[in-house]
C-alpha cells in the first residue's frame, strides 16, 4: 500500500470542525500556567547610577522588603558589578530575583571606561547561557538563568540635561538590554523643571539615537496603557520605605519640614506607573525581549564570530553539519599549511646550521695547518740552529784539543833543556 501523502492540504484547505463534544485542550493555557507556578520565575534587574543617587532605597520600594545594603564608597579606582540573589514569594508564585548594582559608577576623574564593566558583564551572562544551550547534555530547565531583563537607568535630578556619561553608558547598551531611564530623587527637582528635564531627556537619547525600551502595544490588553506610559517616560522616582501618617493612613513617603512627598501619590512622582509597568504589566515582555532580540543578537554574532553560517555564499541553505565540514576542512588545511610551513622552516634551519658548521670546519681546518705550517718552521729552524751550535761545539772542540796539544808539546820542549842541565851537573 502506497504511504498515505501527509501533506495533502496546504494552509489554505485547512477545515474548522465542530467537536461532538468537550474533549479537553482548552485547558491548555491552564496546564501552562500551573506548569510556570512549579517552575518559578526569574527576573534580573540591573541598576546603572552614580554612587547615593538611590538605587537600593528605590529597589527596596519596589518590591516592599528590605534588601541588604551597602553603601558604596567614593573612592572605587574603578566600576564594578555587584549581583544579589534572592528567592521571593508572593501567593504561589516563586521569584528569583537578582539585583545588579554598579559600584562607584560616576566616581573616577576619567569615565571613559565606565561602561565597560558593565557590557562584559551583560554579555557574560548571555555567553554562559549560550554556553549551556550549546552542551550536548542541557539543563536549561533547572538553569539559573543571570541574563539582565531590564536596565533602570538612574538619572541625576540636575534639571539640566544628560550628561555625556549617561548617554555614552546608554548607547553601549541599548542594543544589549532592555532600558528604561528613570529620574532619580525626583522629589528635588520642581513641577515645571521635571516637565522640561523629560523632554530635554528624550530628545536627547533621540538625537543620540539611543533606543530605550518600549512598552509594547501590540497586545490588544495592554495597548492603550502601554502607549500612555510610552508618553511619561522617562519616570521620575522618589523612593522610601518610612511609613508616614498621611490623614488617617499610613503611606510610604519622605517627610520634610515643609511637607510630605508620598511615594505611591502619582500626583507626586511616577513611582506607581514605574511598579505598574515594570512589574504588574510588562515583566514577562521584558524576559521575552531579553530572550528573542538581545540574546537572539548576541547569539547570532557568536555564532557568525565562530564561522557558522545558515547560507552559503550562493545564499542556498546552509546546514550545521555543512559548515561543521567545511570548517575541519578548512582547520585540517590550514593546519597541514602550518605543518609544512614549520617542516620548511626546519629543514632550513637545519641547512643554515650545517653551512655554519662546515665554515666553522674550514676555518679550524685552515688554522690547524697555519698552526702545523708554523710548527714545522719553527722546528726548521731550531734544527738548523741546533745544527749550527753542533758545528760550532765541535770547532770548538777542535781547537781545544789542538790547544792542548800545543800546550803539551810547548810543556815537553821547556822540560827537556832543564833535564839536560842536571845531567851535565850530576
Ligand atoms: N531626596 C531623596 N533622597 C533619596 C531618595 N532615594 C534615596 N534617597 C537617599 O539617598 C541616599 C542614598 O540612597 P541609596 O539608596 O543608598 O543610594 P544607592 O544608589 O544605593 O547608593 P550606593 O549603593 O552607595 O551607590 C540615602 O540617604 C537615601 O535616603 C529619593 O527618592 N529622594
Ligand atoms: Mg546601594
Amino acid at each position: 500500500m502506497a504511504a498515505p501523502d501527509v501533506d495533502v492540504f496546504s494552509n489554505e484547505e485547512k477545515r474548522n470542525l465542530n467537536l461532538g463534544g468537550h474533549v479537553g485542550f482548552d485547558s491548555l493555557p491552564d496546564q501552562l500556567v500551573s506548569k510556570s507556578i512549579t517552575q518559578g520565575f526569574c527576573f534580573n534587574i540591573l541598576c546603572v547610577g552614580e554612587t547615593g543617587i538611590g538605587k537600593s532605597m528605590l529597589m527596596n520600594t519596589l518590591f516592599n522588603t528590605t534588601f541588604e545594603n551597602e553603601e558604596a564608597s567614593h573612592y572605587q579606582n574603578g566600576v564594578y558589578l555587584r549581583p544579589r540573589t534572592y528567592d521571593l514569594q508572593e501567593s504561589n508564585v516563586n521569584l528569583k530575583l537578582t539585583i545588579v548594582d554598579t559600584v562607584g559608577f560616576g566616581d573616577q576623574v576619567n569615565k571613559e571606561e565606565s561602561y565597560k564593566p558593565i557590557v562584559d558583564y551583560i554579555d557574560t551572562q548571555f555567553e554562559n547561557y549560550l554556553q549551556e544551550e550549546l552542551k550536548i547534555k542541557r539543563s536549561l530547565f533547572n538553569y539559573h538563568d543571570t541574563r539582565i531583563h531590564i536596565c533602570l537607568y538612574f538619572i541625576a535630578p540636575t534639571g539640566h540635561s544628560l550628561k555625556s556619561l549617561d548617554l555614552v553608558t546608554m548607547k553601549k547598551l541599548d542594543s544589549k538590554v532592555n532600558i528604561i531611564p528613570i529620574i532619580a530623587k525626583a522629589d528635588t527637582i520642581s513641577k515645571s523643571e521635571l516637565h522640561k528635564f523629560k523632554i530635554k531627556i528624550m530628545s536627547e537619547l533621540v538625537s543620540n539615537g539611543v533606543q530605550i525600551y518600549q512598552f509594547p502595544t501590540d497586545d490588544e490588553a495592554v495597548t492603550e496603557i502601554n502607549s500612555s506610559m510610552n508618553a511619561h517616560l522617562p519616570f521620575a522616582v522618589v523612593g522610601s520605605i518610612e511609613e508616614v501618617k498621611v490623614g488617617n493612613k499610613m503611606v510610604k513617603a519622605r517627610q520634610y519640614p515643609w511637607g510630605v512627598v508620598q511615594v505611591e501619590n502619582e500626583s507626586h512622582c511616577d513611582f506607581v506607573k514605574l511598579r505598574e509597568m515594570l512589574i504588574r504589566v510588562n515583566m514577562e515582555d521584558l524576559r521575552e525581549q531579553t530572550h528573542t532580540r538581545h540574546y537572539e543578537l548576541y547569539r547570532r554574532c557568536k555564532l557568525e564570530e565562530m564561522g557558522f553560517k545558515d547560507t552559503d555564499p550562493d545564499s542556498q541553505p546552509f546546514s550545521l553539519q555543512e559548515t561543521y565540514e567545511a570548517k575541519r576542512k578548512e582547520f585540517l588545511s590550514d593546519l597541514q599549511r602550518k605543518e609544512e610551513e614549520m617542516r620548511q622552516m626546519f629543514v632550513n634551519k637545519v641547512k643554515e646550521t650545517e653551512a655554519e658548521l662546515k665554515e666553522k670546519e674550514r676555518e679550524l681546518h685552515e688554522k690547524f695547518e697555519q698552526l702545523k705550517r708554523m710548527h714545522q718552521e719553527e722546528k726548521r729552524k731550531i734544527e738548523e740552529k741546533r745544527r749550527d751550535l753542533e758545528e760550532e761545539m765541535n770547532a770548538f772542540n777542535r781547537k781545544k784539543v789542538a790547544a792542548e796539544t800545543l800546550q803539551a808539546q810547548s810543556l815537553q820542549g821547556l822540560q827537556q833543556p832543564l833535564r839536560k842541565d842536571k845531567d851535565k851537573k850530576n
